[in-house]
């Protein structure tokens, strides 16, 4: 089990700690699940911004640019990248942390990018995990930047306050995004690499989806947010919509609610990740393992063996 200071260290912002902390989560086992629950006494001040969309499209840019407007506010940033297309360990990321030389420098800044997946526990969950320790450490915002691809990308940014689409004016880009199911999460859009043709035509073919999503005038209308983000051009934009975003959560009580659904579907994945767990790693392979052959043979149904290995399951916790 790790050392007892480690959580006061991760408290004082002690970088290397903060950084060990983090792995040891990211290596998810009992001693992450007891470091999580000793840090969370000082989880929940940081404001989470969710950052995604293709590969490409400027996520790294703008969080780089973000997180200079943030540091002259005298705010700390923590900054969790993951990007599960990346085939290299490094490839992707090393260009990432090339382009975010000028804020990894700086100690107010802490940057960690992930890139494993299929490990145990999942990546989503690893990811939201280590906001948690950056939170705790005393950061006043943490950026999650993950690429658009999947449900597991989805669960981070669902995970954020306030979450950030950007596209770019390929054709067909918001037809893609609409698919991948971004366009129901964003808060608002960025329509980044906006010196390129076809800048304007993306606009209105986004704003001609997004006026087709139901709304009432209470709530919040997602806007698009046009931005040259290695130029720095409308990332000041981007950084004030942030702000009317998380105003208008707080004085409509969407802030607490929205947690609360976090809340809810993270304890959920907890309970499910650990029931898992418990019920491989005691009989239930074993007994799969051995009535394998049954099924093979059509003596037995799948459906008979995962009964039998439910009901162990559930027996023995009874005894
Ligand atoms: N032309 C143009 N290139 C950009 C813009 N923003 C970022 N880029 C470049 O696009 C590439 C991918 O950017 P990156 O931030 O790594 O994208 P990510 O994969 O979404 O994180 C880099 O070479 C950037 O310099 C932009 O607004 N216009
Ligand atoms: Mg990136």
């Amino acid at each position: 089990m790790f050392n007892k200071d480690l959580i006061k260290k991760v408290f004082n912002n002690e970088r290397r700690q903060v950084a060990r902390a983090i792995s040891i989560v990211e290596d998810y086992n009992s001693e992450a699940s007891e470091l999580l629950k000793q840090i969370y006494s000082n989880v929940g001040n940081a404001y989470r911004i969710g950052i995604t969309g293709p590969p490409g499209a400027g996520k790294s840019t703008l969080t780089n640019q973000l997180t200079k407007l943030y540091r002259k506010e005298g705010k700390k940033v923590g900054i969790i990248a993951v990007d599960p297309t990346s085939p290299f360990t490094g490839g992707a990321l090393l260009g990432d942390r090339i382009r975010m030389n000028e804020i990894g420098n700086d100690e107010g800044v802490f940057i960690r990018s992930m890139a494993t997946r299929g490990s145990l526990g999942g990546l989503s969950k690893k990811a939201i995990d280590a906001a948690d320790v950056l939170d705790a450490a005393g950061y006043d915002f943490v950026i999650l930047e993950t690429v658009g691809v999947g449900q597991s990308e989805l669960d981070i940014v669902q995970a954020a306050d306030t979450t950030i689409v950007v596209l770019v004016p390929e054709s067909g880009d918001s037809v893609q995004a609409m698919k991948a199911g971004l366009m129901e999460i964003a808060d608002f859009f960025v329509l980044n690499k906006s010196d390129r043709p076809g800048a304007d035509q993306a606009i209105a073919s986004l704003q001609t989806i997004l006026m087709m999503k139901d709304h009432d005038e209470k709530s919040w209308m997602p806007g698009i947010i046009k931005t040259i983000a290695s130029e720095n051009k409308g990332t000041d934009e981007v950084f004030k919509e942030i702000e009317r975003h998380k105003s208008f959560m707080k004085e409509n009580n969407f802030f607490l609610s929205k947690r609360e659904k976090q809340a809810i579907s993270r304890i959920k994945e907890i309970v499910e990740t650990k029931i898992k767990e418990k019920l491989w790693s005691e009989s239930g392979e074993k007994s799969l393992n051995s009535t394998l052959e049954k099924v093979i043979l059509g003596d037995l149904s799948p459906y008979h063996i995962a009964e039998e290995i439910i009901n162990n399951f559930i027996n023995k916790k009874n005894t």
